[in-house]
């Protein structure tokens, strides 16, 4: 079977809920993942920051094979010997008091909107059920029915009403607006460190810190979705240290897992996520031992390897070269660390046309919106591949 049947039998049999590029990628091996045909690519995606220690990682690979022969899944209903030392690792790294763990990356921001509600019942004394949540526009918080109920995106909710109450969207990137939404029955606010989906939307300097305290000054909880931002993707382990942030609800997926499973987890403060009784919320898989296991390797990756660093360098050079590039094509250049966005004028196009020249150079990117290229590859990358790639996008963005 070559390219074409395997996007044949795909097309044939699957529902139709994307349009990939048409690579159909059988290994990966750090930086690199290889198609069918034998062709090799730079991943410049990460499967969206979820492969930032890089592909089938040799030493997460080692621990999820060792928990894999000893013990996979025995629920909740009893305990196991990895979901301790996950959450002492995770709390040593991140310096909260807690961890409740899940899968997806939806299922801890599901969660984290429940220990708000809790929280604002019960410590805040909103009248039961009149909660609020402030959301930011362009956000991108995954795909349930609560979540989509405040996307701004009018594809992703459309034809999936009805929806769930209780959210208030305010523009991103201005601190004020949240200030006026806020309500005696508001509960928390909820954004992006950085907005990936929105096409790499960095807030102005100080957004962050001034939503901490507008959050302090109103006794409302901050909540940061970290699930793409976070775990050294913008140069720091979490994109609210960039202002020094500490939000009381950290939320974490995708690179918790270095790509090897779905792990993901809110971490916060004993204050609020200390308030779950037994019963109130729960997964099968959720704190699973493979996960945990997994989840440590991945932690530790980061931190021995010296990726977060790696980022914040690389990034950097990443990005001037970047803007360096005489394209007739590129409006701007933006993003943090080794998550970036070039954005082309409005006349350029689209994105796609370019994703596809990259891929025939060997470049996997994806566009994001009509507009935006995001360039996120593992956080294994170094000068010399990242010098390698931009010969490449230097000749596509200097394409007709
Ligand atoms: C898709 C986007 C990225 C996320 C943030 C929660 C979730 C995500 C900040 C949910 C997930 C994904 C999911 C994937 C595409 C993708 C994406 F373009 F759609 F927005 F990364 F940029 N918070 N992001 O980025 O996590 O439940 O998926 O594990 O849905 O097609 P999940």
């Amino acid at each position: 079977m070559n390219t074409r049947d395997y996007i044949a039998l795909e097309e044939q049999y699957g529902a139709h809920n994307y349009h990939p590029l048409d690579v159909v990628i059988e290994r990966g091996e750090g930086v690199w993942v290889y198609d069918v045909d034998g062709k090799k690519y730079l991943d410049c995606l990460s499967a969206y920051s979820a492969v930032n220690q890089g592909h089938v990682h040799p030493r997460i690979l080692a621990a999820a094979q060792e928990q894999m022969a000893r013990l996979t899944l025995t629920s909740r209903a009893f305990r196991n010997n990895q979901l301790p030392l996950f959450y002492k690792e995770l709390i040593e790294l991140t310096g909260y008091d807690r961890v409740l763990p899940m899968n997806s990356g939806v299922e801890a921001v599901e969660t984290a909107i429940k220990l708000a509600r809790k929280w604002a019942y019960r410590v805040k004394g909103v009248p039961r059920h009149l909660a609020e949540i402030i959301v930011a526009e362009g956000n991108f918080h995954g795909r349930t029915i609560a979540v989509i109920s405040f996307t701004s995106e009018k594809l992703y909710k459309e034809d999936f009403g009805p929806f769930t109450p209780g959210f208030k969207v305010v523009p991103y990137g201005d601190a004020r607006a949240i200030k006026a939404a806020i309500t005696p029955n508001t509960a928390a606010v909820m954004i992006e460190p950085v907005q990936g989906e929105a096409g790499v939307i960095v807030p102005p300097e100080g957004y962050l810190s001034q939503v901490a305290e507008i959050c302090k000054e109103n006794q409302v909880l901050f909540l940061a979705d970290e699930i793409q931002s976070g775990l050294g993707r913008t140069g720091k382990l979490l994109a609210c240290d960039h202002e020094g942030v500490r939000p009381d609800l950290v939320i974490l997926g995708k690179a918790l897992s270095g790509g090897f499973y779905p792990v993901s987890a809110v971490v916060g403060t004993e204050e609020v996520v200390g308030l779950i009784t037994p019963g109130e919320h729960g997964s099968t898989f959720g704190g699973n031992p493979l996960g945990a296991a997994i989840a440590r390797a991945a932690l530790k990756v980061l931190v021995d390897e010296g990726l977060i660093e790696n980022a914040a360098k690389l990034g950097s050079y990443f990005m001037e070269r970047l803007a360096a590039i005489p394209s007739p094509h590129v409006e701007k250049i933006r993003g943090r660390g080794l998550l970036i966005g070039v954005v082309l004028k409005q006349e350029a196009g689209g994105a796609r046309r370019f994703c596809e020249a990259l891929q025939a150079e060997g470049i996997l990117a994806k566009e994001t919106h009509e507009n935006v290229i995001r360039f996120a590859p593992p956080l294994v990358i170094d000068q010399a591949t990242v010098d390698w790639a931009l010969e490449r996008i230097e000749k596509v963005l200097s394409m007709d």
